[in-house]
């Protein structure tokens, strides 16, 4: 009987900890980026990242165990000339929400150790407020999908 209070009591600081955990942090939703070809040195990770809470939130680096650097890109047109520009601290404010979609922003691996297979997966780490350390699955999914994506 005292195990099973014992065990009762585990699950209910569980649960405590998990619901407190998502209103005070960043909300990673569906990570995913195409496979890769072999020897290809770079890919391009997308993410919805939802703020819901009552405070501003930096992301200030990112890394990953499959590639030497992650940087966070933004794209633009200039002179018709595509241009992708690195965003060395995003702010994502309280309530709102960002967006990371192909010839948009996205999340750039360069140094890639490793082949992107579909139907993979691999973790970024996102520092956040320079003091917090959020894992994220990032899906890997079949470069065919990528044509329904860019027109
Ligand atoms: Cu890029």
């Amino acid at each position: 009987m005292r195990n099973f209070k014992y065990i009762y009591f585990l699950f209910f600081i569980i649960c405590f900890n998990q619901a407190k955990s998502s209103e005070n942090n960043l909300v990673f939703h569906g990570a995913y980026a195409f496979e890769s070809f072999v020897g290809q040195k770079t890919g391009a990770v997308y993410v919805s990242i939802f703020n819901n809470t009552k405070s501003d939130y930096v992301i200030s680096s990112l890394s990953s165990e499959i590639a030497s650097d992650v940087e966070i890109h933004e794209m633009s047109f200039k002179d018709d000339i595509m241009k992708m520009r690195r965003i060395d601290k995003l702010i994502i404010k309280a309530k709102e929400q960002q967006y990371f979609q192909p010839g948009g922003m996205h999340i750039m691996l360069m140094g890639l150790n490793k082949e992107l297979k579909d139907g993979s997966h691999f973790f970024i780490n996102f520092l956040i407020n320079d003091d917090i350390n959020q894992r994220v699955k990032v899906m890997v999914l079949n470069k065919k999908l990528r044509e329904n994506f860019i027109e």
